[in-house]
């Protein structure tokens, strides 16, 4: 984990205690990217791994990351509560904050005993199957029980941006919240609303090192 040895400094884990909307904490949640989905581990076909998986292209920004941030992924499956951090979107009292042209590693740990589809809006993440700049680009990544995995974001589009598990019925239930990008300069705001970077001014240094950051979605 080499990139991580740079980062200026990060989140402890998060302690959740179980009640009524976290049936269940995992104590030990593990890498598992390695592993085929659920109920693919013996079948007679080939299965695919996200850790088989390279990019075509470079990964767009190569900064380690400065920041990093763990959402874990509740619920109790008796009363079918679904949330993020043991909170549904309707008792949500704020955004999860990304701010402008950071580079961030997001870390998901699925306290849960089902698998969930995160999607995040409006960004490409980079998932960290290892420290290598060919990381595979998603927006959806599939979070198996137990599962802890990260994945590093440049929050490069300024706005508020869904979060979420694609499974509907669990966004629906609460499992979703949004994700702010803060402008660095906060009168750019309007301008740049969720149209991606132009109109707003890049801080000099980062124009400098990283001329290409903003321009590998695709
Ligand atoms: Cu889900």
């Amino acid at each position: 984990m080499s990139g991580m040895a740079s980062m200026a400094s990060g989140s402890p884990a998060k302690v959740l205690k179980t009640g009524v909307g976290i049936d269940n904490v995992a104590m030990a949640p593990v890498f598992r990217l390695n592993e085929p989905g659920l109920g693919l581990e013996n079948v007679p076909h080939r299965a695919l791994t996200y850790t088989q998986l390279r990019s075509l292209e470079p990964n767009p920004d190569p900064r380690s990351p400065e920041r990093e941030l763990e959402i874990r992924l509740t619920g109790n499956m008796e009363r079918y509560m679904w949330s993020f951090d043991g909170v549904k979107l309707s008792a949500v009292e704020g955004p999860i904050i990304f701010h402008e042209g950071e580079r961030l590693r997001v870390t998901l740990v699925n306290d849960t005993m089902m698998t969930h589809p995160i999607h995040l809006h409006g960004m490409f993440f980079d998932l960290v199957v290892d420290e290598s700049a060919f990381k595979p680009r998603k927006h959806t990544v599939i979070v198996k029980p137990a599962e802890k995995l990260s994945f590093d974001v440049t929050a490069d589009h300024v706005g508020d941006w869904a979060f979420h598990c694609h499974l509907l019925f669990h966004m629906h239930a609460g499992m979703m919240q949004v994700v702010s990008v803060m402008p660095r300069d906060p009168g750019a705001a309007t301008s740049a609303g969720h149209q991606g970077h132009e109109g707003h001014d890049m801080m000099p240094a980062e124009a400098e090192e990283q001329p290409d950051v903003h321009g590998g979605h695709n």
